[in-house]
């Protein structure tokens, strides 16, 4: 199959790159670097150094004894897009270049409008290039599972049965995001699945959940081949987070009460889930939703986790509530559907335990690289605009008395 990745060079698309090339796919993508600049913008790394464009063009040459064909550029082009998209004639477009980073979208009113514009953009460009140069391609969307937010109520694939005053339909499920970043794939969703109805495209929008993990099989031990890890308050995720604070005995930075939940996967299951998605596309004209993640956990719940593997391995992790920079409920019900995946055969391989103690292995040899960036561990941006760094909680016991 012909895959072209848009965000090659980002923490998803480098991975993908790797597993899909060892598969014997012909694979293409762009990239424009902006992760790495973002990155830096923070004042962070990557936790895991990463080899620069060149010597991952190198590495994968010698790898798959045959060129990278990754082109550097603006997916927000749209001349530059299209004609990459001429030239290679992909049969699926995987779509991973946007600004992924909630609390960076919620810096200011700069990076904030930038988020939209660079993420809208690069989508309404992707369909109208495809509807131009690649019709019947499958396009695979990364959307959200922050998308839903945090509803009362069950959360299913993208649509749900309705009945309002006597009459019924199937709508698309009520969007309630969290942060500007996560709105902008809202308005991404409303404008793929016009796409697919008015310009006859097929697309899968895919809800995914918080991606954890240092490395796919595909990496081997190429130190030039590997992917981003990162930590900062922007860019690291969770889980990610956590085991680089493990490794440098720095408390766990759990927001507010912790009973946050969330759908989680490892990087290897989004590999897997991605293959069987562009194994089994949609129809022509169809706009299909699906929810991609393994399980669902509470912030408390994977700190515990980290903690305890963490102690298998001589860590002794300690953990701390900080005040929320967040405006999100930290309790709450939360059962989103995971059905559409496993009809299609996916089976979790890796269990979270197992991830965490190759992450934790991982990251023991960068710790001084990771703790000489410790003062980025806590975070200072805030919903509410302002940049005050939280501070650690009182134990909630006591706050409750
Ligand atoms: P990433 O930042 O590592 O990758 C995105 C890549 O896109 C970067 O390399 C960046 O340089 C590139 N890019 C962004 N805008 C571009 C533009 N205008 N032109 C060219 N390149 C551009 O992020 P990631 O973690 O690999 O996430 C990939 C996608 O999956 C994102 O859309 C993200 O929102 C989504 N997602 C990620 C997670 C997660 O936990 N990592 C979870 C759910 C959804
Ligand atoms: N959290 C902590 N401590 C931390 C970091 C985060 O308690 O040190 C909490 C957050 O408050 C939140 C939860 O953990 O309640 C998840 O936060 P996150 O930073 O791991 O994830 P999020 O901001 O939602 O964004 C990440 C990716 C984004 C993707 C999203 C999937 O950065 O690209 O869209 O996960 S989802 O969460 O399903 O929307």
């Amino acid at each position: 199959m012909r895959v072209f990745i848009a965000g090659m060079d980002g923490y998803l698309g480098w991975s993908l790159a790797l597993y899909l090339s060892a598969r014997g796919h012909d694979i293409a993508g762009a990239d424009l670097l902006l992760r790495r600049e973002w990155v830096a913008e923070i004042g962070s790394y990557s936790a895991i150094p990463i080899a620069s464009p060149e010597e991952r063009t190198c590495a994968y040459a010698e790898r798959f004894r045959r060129p990278l064909n990754l082109s550097i550029g603006d997916l927000c082009d749209f001349e530059f897009l299209r004609d990459q998209l001429a030239t290679f004639q992909p049969d699926a477009i995987v779509h991973f270049g946007q600004m992924p980073s909630a609390p960076y979208s919620m810096m200011d009113v700069s990076r904030c409008v930038w988020t939209q514009t660079n993420n809208i953009t690069s989508n309404l460009n992707l369909l109208w290039a495809m509807r131009e140069v690649c019709p019947d391609a499958h396009l695979v969307k990364l959307g959200t599972m922050g998308e839903y937010g945090t509803p009362a109520v069950d959360i299913p694939e993208g649509f749900f049965e309705i009945e309002y005053r006597g009459r019924s339909d199937r709508l698309p499920f009520p969007r309630q995001p969290g942060s500007f970043y996560h709105l902008s794939k809202v308005h991404d969703s409303h404008n793929t699945v016009f796409a697919c109805k008015v310009f006859g495209l097929r697309a899968t929008d895919v809800m995914q959940g918080v991606v954890f993990g240092t490395r796919i099989d595909e990496m081997g031990e190429d130190p030039r081949l590997r992917t981003r890890l990162d930590f900062d308050q922007c860019f690291g995720t969770t889980v990610n987070r956590f085991c680089c604070q493990a490794v440098i005995n720095h408390p766990l930075t759990i927001y507010g009460r912790g009973g946050q939940r969330r759908g989680y996967l490892p990087l290897r299951d989004v590999m897997q889930c991605v293959r069987l998605i562009l194994d089994n596309p949609p129809a022509t004209g169809e706009y299909r939703v699906i929810n991609q993640f393994d399980e669902c956990y509470s912030v408390c719940e994977l700190a515990d986790m980290v903690c305890s593997v963490g102690a298998d391995l001589g860590l002794e992790t300690q953990q701390e509530h900080y005040d929320n920079p967040r405006i999100e409920l930290e309790a709450h019900h939360y059962q989103p559907d995971r059905e559409k995946l496993s009809a299609l055969g996916y089976r979790p391989q890796h269990d979270v335990p197992d991830e965490l103690r190759i992450m934790l292995s991982d990251l023991a040899p960068q710790r001084e690289r990771i703790a000489a960036k410790r003062d980025l561990l806590v975070p200072d941006i805030r919903w509410d605009g302002s940049r005050r760094r939280s501070s650690i909680l009182a134990p909630i016991s006591e706050r409750q008395s």
